[in-house]
């Protein structure tokens, strides 16, 4: 089976009239409130490389979450993220780039456009969603800094800010959560930096204010709440594959041939409210091999997993 891609497909299409009207007036009520700019909606074209399947709820995508700053349970991060400070934000990017420097959230947004990307998002755990993200390419931030020819590989850390995330008070990863890309991987345009969902601002417990959204990969690959960026011509270590080796690779690519040691890969669960919760056949490369298949010709992705 292959995934399809259709072009104008946007939220406001696969979602009820009701819960549209319900957000509206939510935001309405936060933003007289409030007033944070913030609450404003964000305005973004559709892609071509949206997948046309129906996104999950705004409700399944923010309360069945990883997000191991704020506690291990799946429901963890909605309870704990309310409190992360977002703003103001900034994003240290460095190694090999030719402008190398302190990035507030209004630089890097600055310009940068702006889409409306349905994926899914295929967590290593077997269980999968379908997400209405806002974006940008990766490649578009990559490239105002200046990636310098020497560079191959790009390094992402997480906050660490105990005071405002109460997981890291344990010390089973070793903070900063880290991911990395092969500089192809990043530059590759299904890769983007989501700054929201459904239309808004991302919540806290997705990855506020900006994370990572890499389709084709394991779920945890897509780094949350992301603060450094470094070019670098070494493999970077992440915080998996430095915590069981044998079990999580670097690569990380969805595949249902190469099975995780304590479980079968090749079907996973959608996540959905009630009796929509069911079990389907995982893709190779989530589905994006038409798009992705070509990074990796001439590996063995049972060896490099
Ligand atoms: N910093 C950080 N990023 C992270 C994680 C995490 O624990 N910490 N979990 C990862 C995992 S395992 C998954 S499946 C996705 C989940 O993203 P979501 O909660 O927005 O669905 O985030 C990834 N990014
Ligand atoms: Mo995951």
């Amino acid at each position: 089976m292959k995934p399809s891609f259709r072009s104008p497909l946007r939220w406001s299409d696969v979602t009820s009239k009701a819960d549209w009207l319900n957000r509206r007036q939510l935001i309405a009520g936060a933003a007289a409130l409030a007033a944070t700019p913030a609450m404003a909606r964000i305005e973004a074209a559709a892609s071509r490389y949206s997948t046309d399947e129906a996104p999950n709820t705004l409700e399944d995508i923010t309360s069945y979450n990883n997000f191991y700053e704020f506690g291990t349970g799946k429901d963890d991060p909605a309870a704990n993220a309310g409190g992360l400070t977002t703003d103001p934000w900034s994003i240290e990017i460095g190694g090999m780039v030719d402008r190398p420097g302190s990035y507030g959230l209004g630089d890097i947004l600055a310009g940068a456009p702006l889409e409306e990307r349905i994926y899914r998002l295929r967590c290593v755990e077997a269980w999968a969603m379908v997400v209405p993200w806002i974006g940008f390419e990766l490649g578009h931030l990559l490239t105002k800094a200046g990636v310098q020819p020497s560079a191959k590989y790009v390094a992402f850390e997480t906050l660490v800010r105990p005071e405002e995330m109460p997981g890291q008070s344990s010390r089973f990863i070793d903070w900063p959560y880290r991911e990395g890309l092969r500089l192809d991987e990043a530059m590759h345009p299904l890769t983007i930096l989501a700054t929201g969902l459904y239309g808004e601002v991302l919540p806290n417990q997705n990855g506020a204010p900006i994370r990572l959204v890499v389709p084709w990969k394991y779920g945890f690959k897509s780094i949350k709440s992301i603060v450094r960026i470094t070019l670098t011509d070494m493999q970077p270590q992440t915080t998996w594959n430095m915590l069981q080796p044998q079990e999580y690779g670097f690569f990380a690519n969805v595949n249902p041939q190469v099975d995780h040691p304590r479980w079968s890969q090749a079907s996973e669960r959608r996540i959905g409210s009630g009796f929509f919760s069911s079990r389907q056949d995982t893709l190779m490369f989530n589905g994006y091999g038409d798009e992705v298949a070509g990074l990796y010709a001439g590996q063995d992705l049972a060896a490099d997993f």
